[in-house]
């Protein structure tokens, strides 16, 4: 990874070198911790976060989910995110605010410990590479579900959660695919290990509903790009086959951002490359998060 000057740490900036915690740190044992993943792009005006009021909502919603009290007000870690921008000179990056549990005791109750908060930033390129962007990538159907949704509480982006997902990615990846679609334990499609799904079939865009997934921000800002576009976007279940014999698909997250899917176990989707919607939704979103797009200027938080 490309690494940074100065990392945003329990309110103050420590050097990326010195921001440490210790061995007994409680959620590197068991992985109670909440995070979110943003992304700052720069226009003409700077450096704008995309969508940061919804991610800092989602990161506290996150913690309220898992009990964790949050030492930081959503203004604070706002300002904390541009503090750590400009104190690292970046015009585009990615964003990981985290917070977590610290030493202190051990086993399962945690609430008793100190919650730590810290804001990363980095510069992050194209998540499943340029080329993937451009072309498309090669997905595998996982053989490990996704989070039954009375097991993970899958609206609360939990680090613990993400073993199920990198499962999924190790096996995919080492099986020569570039990413892992998860199905839920009912056999429906779910999401990716670190993206949200969505099909064209006969012109209709169609990804799966929210419940048992992550609600993604960029699944919500695409689904409004789509519909100001004048297409017709269903969130409705999803099945195994019916990827298979989908025109177009793709995936969607802050990392992944729009990225072509060309080919699921083996079967080509399509026409085994980026379609025309796809395309489409990828240009118009590309130009929404750098600001060249008057319509949704709202969604850009100018770094101050
Ligand atoms: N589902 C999952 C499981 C997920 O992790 C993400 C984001 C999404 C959907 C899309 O959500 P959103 O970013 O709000 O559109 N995954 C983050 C972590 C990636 C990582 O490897 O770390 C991300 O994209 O930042």
């Amino acid at each position: 990874m490309i690494k940074a000057d100065y990392i945003w740490f329990d309110g103050e900036l420590v050097r990326w070198e010195d921001a440490k915690v210790h061995l007994l740190t409680h959620t590197l044992h068991y992985g109670l911790g909440v995070f979110e993943g943003i992304r700052c792009y720069n226009t003409k005006k700077g450096p704008a976060i995309f969508r940061h009021h919804e991610h800092i909502e989602r990161f506290f919603k996150s913690a309220h989910i898992v009990y964790m009290k949050m030492p930081f007000s959503r203004e604070e870690i706002r300002k904390a995110t541009f503090e750590t921008i400009k104190a690292n000179n970046l015009k585009e990056c990615y964003i990981r605010p985290i917070a977590f549990y610290a030493e202190g005791a051990m086993g399962l109750y945690p609430l008793n410990n100190k919650v730590h908060v810290a804001i990363i930033c980095w510069e992050w390129g194209a998540y499943l590479g340029d080329e993937g962007l451009k072309k498309g990538i090669r997905c595998k159907i996982s053989s490990f579900n996704r989070h039954h949704i009375n097991v993970s509480m899958t609206k609360a982006k939990v680090c613990g959660n993400y073993v199920n997902s990198q499962l999924a990615k190790i096996e995919a990846v080492e099986d020569g695919y570039d990413e892992a679609l998860m199905l839920n334990v009912d056999g429906t499609v779910a999401e990716g290990s670190g993206e949200n799904i969505f099909i064209v079939r006969k012109g209709i865009i169609k990804t799966p509903p929210v419940a048992g997934i992550l609600e993604g921000i960029t699944r919500d800002s695409v689904i409004t790009i789509a519909k100001d576009l004048g297409l017709e976007v269903k969130e409705d279940l999803i099945t195994r086959d019916e990827i298979y014999i989908a025109d177009e698909m793709f995936l969607c997250g802050t990392a992944a951002e729009i990225t072509p899917v060309r080919e699921v176990d083996r079967r080509v989707i399509g026409e085994g490359r980026p379609g025309p919607i796809t395309r489409k939704l990828q240009e118009v979103f590309f130009k929404v998060v750098r600001g060249e797009d008057p319509r949704y200027e709202h969604w850009l938080d100018y770094v101050e």
